[in-house]
Order: structure tokens, then C-alpha cells, then sequence
């Protein structure tokens, strides 16, 4: 196992971007470290303003025909004027995220002495730590966060018998925000908030204190300890999203977890956690072996200054794994744009679940990274999306099935979000989303959960038969719909967004239709659906190559407004979906190179998550330098010193589609072929990665030597029948065969 898997500070944190996550799907803390008074900024992961909403705009369907025929006229800024008045909801805007609030703990000590100050964050215990000297003696602090018992422990210790003595306060921003607050009992204090909203939802936050030799006491809304060498903080929050009895229930988590004590808790925390993290192990031979030693932001400056640092790779990969499996377990909310680490009142952009890219690159890692369980909450959102997007479907579109459009929340909301013409009016939000279905099970070949959400996937697919009209050429197309987020110049000079049959959509089409039509076959039903469904795929537009040997975004070859735009949307069936690639399309292939090297030469790539999808975008043409190069980049400008992505201001997609690009580079596995390093880049010269996943639920280990395939191993997953494929070489197997795992190594060939 790589063992220098850690984020280093050697001071406390300045602000929030240096300070620590942790988390275990439901509650995060962010860790500063500081030493008179520690902060813990909280979060739990349905604390939300409001409630659900009813937001469908009455007047939707009544001019949605008008809308249409003006578009396909191509009188798109009349369209455009009366869409926002009439397909706009109202309220136009869906609910956002709100931090639980600071834990601050202050201690008793004096902060002008302190030596030896160290911080890190240690991967393979999903533990934070902060340890200090003041006058000889010694003082620890230790953070994690328990999935098993829901709680978030932090044990303090120190050297000297009975060293410890501080005072503990929940607070929520400028000490504003709490209805009430106070104690229960001697060792736990409390905040309790009601949300307001007709539906509102209601929470609290509590921390219980225990101590072997310590006094534990508390008066009003502040906890005590005192004289303690050792002390542990247990901290929790429910709310009404999850439990009517939150304020009981949190004080039962509590209670529970107390009875366990500390070694019980650590040791079920680090069993629980390694079970998941420990599956892939990832190493970079590097000549500088002493890299890993120096603080993290030190290694970030380096490397902006031109350094090489080959372990910060393994280390930012192995970080988004850790963020994934951190803030999205089974029975949580799936990560929304800040994970769950948020501290904001009101969050950039809500801290929602932005769905025309960055909620779904949130989830691009985990099959392929061997976390297929911190997928799931994705599919209770989706499910709950459903009931939602039926409504909004039928009552704005007169449509059957499901849609979405750019947004949603922990209700599921659907219907469009800000008064925005670049995004607003999209309504492939369920269909994108419903192709992580197809993508769960292609990984685990479990045909229970295909078939358990098989309507979720045929209902967006109804949606869109029943929502596409015919243009003047006679092709299927979406109308209204756009090019997230960019805008084009039409030959009269007009800006405008709105449009019809863009070609992200013509590509998520394609994508889900097919994957209905495959689902159909494996559960053996539907067969008449699944006919409809080959009838409009042979009626969509094709996807076309503009003048500049692009691809083409639009329909027409239009102008781009903002051609080195962040949303690289019509390069959607390259990555994350297979529709281009060198064999099947040769020239939709070139042209995506020159689509992505005409975007990064009017500046994409600077926001983290853009740059995040460029890395995948290279690895899918197996250019390794570039990809890595683009790596380089967003260490450089897009990542805070706390390895957080940087928007900016901090989003957490750009963690998850480097993490998913570097696995692409060293792994493919689409169209039926496994390939192996397929955009291995030169600079990576030895290494191996052992654990990820390819589709058939194949283990793959892969080890390499001056930049050749040195040894191979798969573990077989549930087909049985493998095409293999590393540079040109290609070898099928039969695992019905063989049975065990297959072994190259560089003394064998790959029959080709
Ligand atoms: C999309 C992006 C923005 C941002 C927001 C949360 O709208 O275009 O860059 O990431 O989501």
C-alpha cells in the first residue's frame, strides 16, 4: 500500500480553503486547527431552507407552442422574451444549503509558545490530526467521522496529567440563526433551529463531553471541561428531512455512541472506512523521495514554480476518493456541489445539485474507482425526482414521463431554476441523470437494481418521444432546449441561448435510448417501447463537423459567443459517453480533437470542474501528455491549499472528475473492449494502480516499468467473456474457462 497518503500543514488554518474535511456522508467538519480556540465548521447534509416548493409555472403550456414555433422560425429572441415570462418558474428559484453551524472550542492555553505545530489529514484513517508542543508539553487532537454510529468524535490528550481545560460553544453564523439552545444534563449542549417555509424543515446540533479524570459541566449554552488529560467530544445533528423526533434521536446517536467509548468507535470508524478506501491502491515512483514530507500547500507552490512532484498525483486521487466515500454513503444525500463541507448562509449557487454537469461528474469516479456503494444516494435522488418530474412534465409540457431541468434539490425539485436564458430552460436534466443507472449496473451486473429502476430510466426516455418535434428537415428534436451554458450568434448578430436539437441533447438522446433498449432486452420486457425507441434513433440529427473542423455545438453551425466557454457540451459523447471514438467514428474523433484545442485556445479549462472534464476528455483520445499537462493545470490554478477545487470559489466536481480522468488514463473499458494504459504519460514512467474497475465488474491491477505494461491481473467480474487490449495488442479470454484470475506479464504476449 502507497503509504504517504497525507495532506500537511504545519500551521493552523487561516481560513476556511486551508482548513480539513471530514465526513461521513451526513455530517462533515471542517478542521482549523487553531490553538486557543479550535474551530469545527459543521455541516449535516439535509440542513436546507424551506421545504419542498410548488413552482410550475401555470402558464407553461398554454404558450409552449408559440415558444416552439418561434424558435423553429428562428425568431429565437422573441422566443426567448416570452419563455422567460411563461416556462420560468415561479418562484424562480428552488431552496439552498446551510452550514449547522461552528463548534469553538477554547482552551486554556497560550498560543505564543507553541512548537512543533503539525496538522494533517491522513487518507488511509480518515483522520485528522493536530499536535503541538507549548512549554514542553504535548497536545493532540484527533478528528474523525463515524459512519457506522453517525457521529463525529474528537479526542483531545495531552502529556501533562489533567493538561486540558476548555469551554465549548455551538454557534451558527454572527451567533444569529438558533431559536433556542442550551443544555441537557450536565455533559451535552444544544442549538435547535425551525427553517421556516410552509414545510420547513427543523434540526438540531448537539455535542456530549466525556472525560476519565476531567470535570464535565455546563452552564447555559456552553459545555466545560476541566482538568481532564484526555477528553472525547461526540457531535451530532438530525433533522425533520430524515427524523420527525430529531431532537431524541440525536441525543439517543449520542448516548449510544458513548456507551461504545472511544476505542470502540475508532475501531469500527476505521474498519468501515478501509473496507472502501483500501480497495485501490495507487503509487507514482517518483526520484524525489522526500516530497511527501512537506506541507501540502508548499508542494502546490512548487509545483506552480515549475517543480515536479509525481506523488501529489496518486495523493489528489487517492483525496477524491477519500471526498467521495466522505460526503456519499448509502442512506445519505448524494454530494452536492460542495460535498457537504459548506459554511455559507447562502452558498454559491445554493450548494445544489447542479445537473447539466457537475452533480453527475461528482459521481464520474465512483464505479471505476471501486466505490460503486457511494453511488447509490444518486438513485434515491433520482426516485424522488421522478414523482416530481412527472408533474412538471405533464403540467408545463403536456408531456408523459419524467424530466428535470439544470437543477435540483434534496426534494427532488424539477422544474427550471433561475431567470437564466444560457441554462434555465433545459429539460435533459433526468435523462443525463438516468444514464448513472445503466452505468451501476454495467459495473456490478446487478440485474435487481436495473430492474428496480428500469421505469425511472424508460420514464425520462417517455418524456423525451413525447417532448421532441419534428424540424424542417424531418428530424426529432428537443425544443425549447440550449447548450449549457453558452451562447451563439445567429447571422443577423442576435445572442441568443434558446434552441432546438442541440447536440448534447441529440447525444444524451442517443445514449438513453439505447441503454433503455439494452435494459429491455436483459430484463426481457417492453419490447413495444423498445421499438418506439429505435424508431426516433433513426429519426435524430446527426452529429455534425462545422468550419472550423469542430463539432458542431448547435444545430447549425452558428458563431460561439464565448468560444473558449467552461461547458464543453457537445464533446458529452466522448466522455462520460462512448459515442466517438477512433474506431467507430474516425472523423467525429478528429474533430473532437480540434473542438477541444479550439476551446483551450480561447481559455476553457478555468474553472476547476471545465478543466476536470478536459483531463477526461484527453485520456478518451489517449493523449496521456495532454491530459497530464492539464493535471499540472488545475494543481496549479485550480486547487486550494487544502486540495479542495477551486471554482473558484471552492466546488467539489473538479475533485471528482480529475480523480475519474486519472482513472481513464490508466483504465478504459467502454464498447466492450478493457484497455490498459491507454494515456499513460511519458513523465509517469513506473508506477501501478491495483483496484479500479472495469465494466463486467472486473478487478484490474496494472503495474508498469519505463512506461510498458509490466503486469497485469483481473480478477473476473460477472462476464465472463473479456476482449483485452493494451496499445495494439488485443487477446480475448474466456473466464468460463479459466476460472481464476488472469495474469499478464512481460514475458507473455497477448495473443492477437
Ligand atoms: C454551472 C456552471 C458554473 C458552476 C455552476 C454551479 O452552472 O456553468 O460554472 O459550476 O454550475
Amino acid at each position: 500500500m502507497n503509504k504517504n497518503l497525507k495532506i500537511i500543514f504545519n500551521q493552523p488554518a487561516n481560513s476556511w480553503d486551508e482548513a480539513l474535511p471530514i465526513g461521513n456522508g451526513k455530517l462533515g467538519a471542517m478542521v482549523y486547527g487553531t490553538i486557543r480556540r479550535e474551530i469545527l465548521q459543521l455541516n449535516e447534509d439535509s440542513i436546507w431552507s424551506g421545504g419542498p416548493m410548488e413552482r410550475i409555472n401555470p402558464d407553461a403550456k398554454k404558450y409552449l407552442p408559440r415558444i416552439r414555433e418561434l424558435i423553429l422560425k428562428g425568431e429565437v429572441k422573441e422566443a426567448e422574451k416570452l419563455a422567460l415570462y411563461a416556462l420560468t418558474a415561479t418562484p424562480p428559484s428552488q431552496g439552498h444549503y446551510e452550514p449547522l453551524g461552528y463548534l469553538y472550542l477554547d482552551f486554556n492555553v497560550k498560543d505564543d509558545k507553541v512548537e512543533k505545530y503539525k496538522r494533517e489529514l491522513d487518507l488511509e484513517r480518515a483522520v485528522a490530526k493536530v499536535s503541538f508542543e507549548i512549554d514542553g508539553v504535548k497536545y493532540e487532537r484527533e478528528y474523525f467521522a463515524s459512519y457506522p454510529d453517525n457521529v463525529i468524535v474528537a479526542r483531545l490528550k495531552c502529556s501533562k496529567e489533567k493538561g486540558i481545560s476548555f469551554s465549548a460553544v455551538l454557534r451558527r453564523e454572527k451567533e444569529k440563526y438558533v431559536d433556542r439552545c442550551g443544555h441537557i444534563g450536565d455533559d451535552t449542549i444544544f442549538i435547535e433551529v425551525f427553517n421556516g417555509g410552509s414545510q420547513g424543515l427543523s434540526f438540531c446540533g448537539m455535542v456530549k463531553a466525556f472525560s476519565r479524570d476531567g470535570k464535565v459541566y455546563s452552564i447555559g449554552e456552553t459545555l466545560f471541561v476541566e482538568d481532564a488529560t484526555e477528553a472525547v467530544l461526540l457531535i451530532s445533528s438530525a433533522t425533520t428531512y430524515r427524523h420527525s423526533d430529531y431532537f431524541e434521536h440525536t441525543i439517543d446517536t449520542l448516548m449510544k455512541a458513548a456507551q461504545k467509548g472511544y476505542d470502540k468507535l475508532y475501531k469500527d470508524h476505521l474498519a468501515d472506512y478501509t473496507l472502501l478506501f483500501n480497495r485501490v491502491d495507487f503509487h507514482l515512483e517518483s526520484d524525489d523521495k522526500n516530497k511527501h514530507e512537506l506541507p501540502t500547500p508548499e508542494r502546490l507552490k512548487r509545483l506552480q514554480e515549475g517543480e515536479i512532484d509525481l506523488g501529489l498525483i496518486p495523493l489528489y486521487f487517492q483525496f477524491g476518493r477519500y471526498l467521495l466515500i466522505s460526503s456519499s454513503r448509502p442512506g445519505s444525500l448524494p454530494a452536492n456541489l460542495q460535498g457537504i463541507w459548506n459554511k455559507d448562509m447562502l452558498p454559491p449557487w445554493d450548494s445544489k445539485y447542479t445537473i447539466n454537469i457537475n452533480t453527475e461528474m461528482n459521481y464520474w469516479p465512483a464505479e471505476i474507482c471501486n466505490l460503486s456503494e457511494c453511488h447509490l444516494p444518486l438513485f434515491d435522488l433520482i426516485e424522488k425526482m421522478r414523482q416530481r418530474g412527472s408533474k412538471t412534465a405533464k403540467e408545463m409540457y403536456g408531456c408523459r414521463g419524467f424530466c428535470a431541468h439544470h437543477n435540483t434539490d434534496i426534494w427532488g425539485d424539477t422544474e427550471p431554476q433561475d431567470v437564466y436564458l444560457p441554462a434555465t430552460h433545459w429539460p435533459m436534466g433526468a435523462a443525463w441523470l438516468c444514464l448513472h443507472i445503466w452505468e451501476h449496473y454495467e459495473y456490478t451486473g446487478d440485474t435487481e437494481f436495473l430492474k428496480s429502476h428500469y421505469e425511472t430510466m424508460k420514464e425520462a426516455a417517455l418524456f423525451l418521444l413525447d417532448y421532441m418535434v419534428e424540424d424542417k428537415n424531418g428530424y426529432l428534436v428537443t425544443c425549447p432546449s440550449l447548450s449549457p451554458e453558452n451562447t451563439y450568434i445567429l447571422p443577423n448578430g442576435d445572442r441568443c441561448s434558446l434552441t432546438y436539437g442541440p447536440t448534447m441533447d441529440i447525444q444524451i438522446i442517443t445514449a438513453l435510448f439505447n441503454k433503455v433498449i439494452k435494459a429491455s432486452e436483459i430484463l426481457n420486457l417492453d419490447f413495444d417501447f423498445a421499438k418506439k425507441l429505435k424508431e426516433a434513433l433513426a429519426k435524430l440529427p446527426p452529429v455534425k463537423i462545422g468550419k472550423y473542423g469542430q463539432i458542431q455545438e448547435w444545430i447549425e453551425d452558428y458563431e460561439e459567443a464565448e468560444p473558449g466557454h467552461r461547458h464543453i457540451s457537445h464533446l458529452f459523447g466522448l466522455y462520460p459517453e462512448s459515442q466517438i471514438t477512433k474506431e467507430k467514428t474516425p472523423e467525429l474523433f478528429e474533430a473532437a480533437k480540434k473542438t477541444l484545442a479550439r476551446r483551450l485556445s480561447f481559455g476553457s479549462g478555468h474553472t476547476g470542474w471545465s478543466r476536470a472534464w478536459i483531463i477526461c476528455f484527453f485520456a478518451r483520445l489517449k493523449d496521456g501528455e495532454m491530459a497530464y499537462k492539464n493535471i499540472l493545470e488545475l494543481l496549479r490554478k485550480s486547487t486550494l491549499p487544502n486540495l479542495l477545487d477551486n471554482h473558484p470559489p471552492f466546488q467539489i466536481d473538479g475533485n471528482f472528475g480529475a480523480t475519474a480522468g486519472i482513472a481513464e488514463m490508466l483504465l478504459q473499458s467502454h464498447n466492450g473492449i478493457i484497455e490498459i494504459l491507454p494515456a499513460l504519460p511519458p513523465e509517469w514512467k513506473n508506477g501501478y494502480i491495483k483496484g479500479l474497475k472495469a465494466r463486467g465488474g472486473h478487478t484490474i491491477d496494472i503495474e508498469w516499468e519505463n512506461g510498458e505494461l509490466k503486469k497485469l491481473a483481473i480478477t473476473p467480474g460477472f462476464t465472463k467473456k473479456v476482449v483485452i487490449k493494451y496499445k495494439d495488442k488485443v487477446a480475448q479470454l474466456d473466464f468460463e474457462e479459466s476460472k481464476s484470475a488472469f495474469v499478464f506479464d512481460s514475458s507473455l504476449e497477448i495473443i492477437n
